[in-house]
């Protein structure tokens, strides 16, 4: 029987993509969308839901049985720094009550996205393991790391089966990242195909992992599919695509962009990404659920700028028309 899936935070840059990818596969009168705001693009199958609002979450959950819950909502890393303590808050309510909701309603499957931003001083900057010890430095991986572990509480107390990745940095072309420290790797694309100049907020230098969008998505659906008896990690997976700093990006669309000029002028970010991991070692995900990243640089870079081209030509958008909020 096909699941009846609620996405929250599907306006968001992985939910606007993954919601019809869902919708793909299990139908769109399957997957409701809901977000704090309606977007074109959800004419049907759409809710506004708060996700710290646990009465109205419980209302869509009955009115459209819902049996599986992708859990997106959050406040990221950059923008939970102005706020600490409303981003533990928000991110910490809306979890507890995706967990109560499901708890108290049955739900089957839950996915609760992480990051790399669970780590800190004490893991290994290079191919950091999974069980490395998280002592994360900002309130979203702070948020993120105590989610990982009520994750595993209530799959052990209650046998609800949430299933988690840590997502590095997501590229992609079909939608705009906000609030994040790794947004630079989609923002420089939109320069480069804009024939803008770029000012990067990180150092030349500072590698992170990433993954590109298409995936991202695969590894949920892959991981969201896998018999339940594979899924050994309840806390969290660490998920790796590729890792690159913002100078071997801009090297690589310089290939195709020769003048694109990019300059950096890091701020506060760059003290987040710094204590991020260079590289991720994701053998667990590879062992229990087959995963295996297909996009390398080359790829990544070539299809992010002929997409973004088709993009701007389709829509015939002019700079002050593009948003890099999400
Ligand atoms: C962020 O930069 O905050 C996110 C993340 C890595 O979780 N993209």
């Amino acid at each position: 029987m096909k699941p009846i899936i609620l996405v929250t935070g599907a306006n968001g840059q992985l939910g606007s993509v993954l919601t019809p990818a869902l919708r793909a596969r299990y139908g769109t009168d399957n997957v409701i969308a809901s977000d704090l705001l309606p977007l074109p693009g959800y004419e049907s199958r759409f809710e506004i839901l708060d996700a710290t609002d646990e009465s109205r979450m419980t209302e869509v959950v009955r009115q459209y049985g819902v049996s599986q819950i992708y859990h997106l909502a959050a406040i990221l890393s950059a923008s939970g720094e102005k706020a600490p303590l409303r981003t533990w808050d928000i991110n910490m309510t809306a979890l507890l009550n995706v967990l109560e909701v499901s708890r108290k309603e049955g739900i089957e499957k839950v996915f609760y996205p992480s990051s790399i931003a669970v780590f800190g001083e004490s893991a290994p900057l290079e191919n950091t393991p999974n069980n490395a010890f998280l002592d994360p430095l900002t309130a979203y991986g702070i948020s993120k790391a105590a989610g990982e572990n009520w994750a595993k509480y209530y799959f052990a107390k209650f046998g609800i089966d949430v299933r988690s990745v840590r997502y590095p940095g997501v590229i992609g072309y079909q939608s705009d990242p906000g609030g994040g420290t790794t947004d630079y790797a989609v923002e420089i694309f939109h320069s480069a195909v804009r024939n803008e100049p770029y000012t990067c907020f990180l150092e030349p230098g500072e590698t992170l992992p990433m993954i590109f969008m298409d995936d991202a998505i695969r590894a949920t659906i892959e991981l969201m599919e896998a018999p339940k008896e594979n899924i050994k990690e309840r806390s969290s997976y660490n998920l790796a695509g590729l890792s690159f700093s913002p100078a071997e990006v801009a090297a690589a669309i310089q290939k195709h962009y020769p003048d694109f000029n990019v300059s950096y002028s890091p701020d506060s970010r760059q003290a987040i990404a710094a204590k991020w991991p260079d590289s991720i070692n994701d053998s667990p995900a590879r062992d229990d659920w087959n995963w295996q990243p297909q996009f390398k640089m080359e790829e990544l870079v070539e299809t992010m700028l002929t997409k973004l081209q088709e993009k701007y030509a389709a829509k015939k958008l002019t700079p002050s028309q593009h948003s890099s909020a999400a």
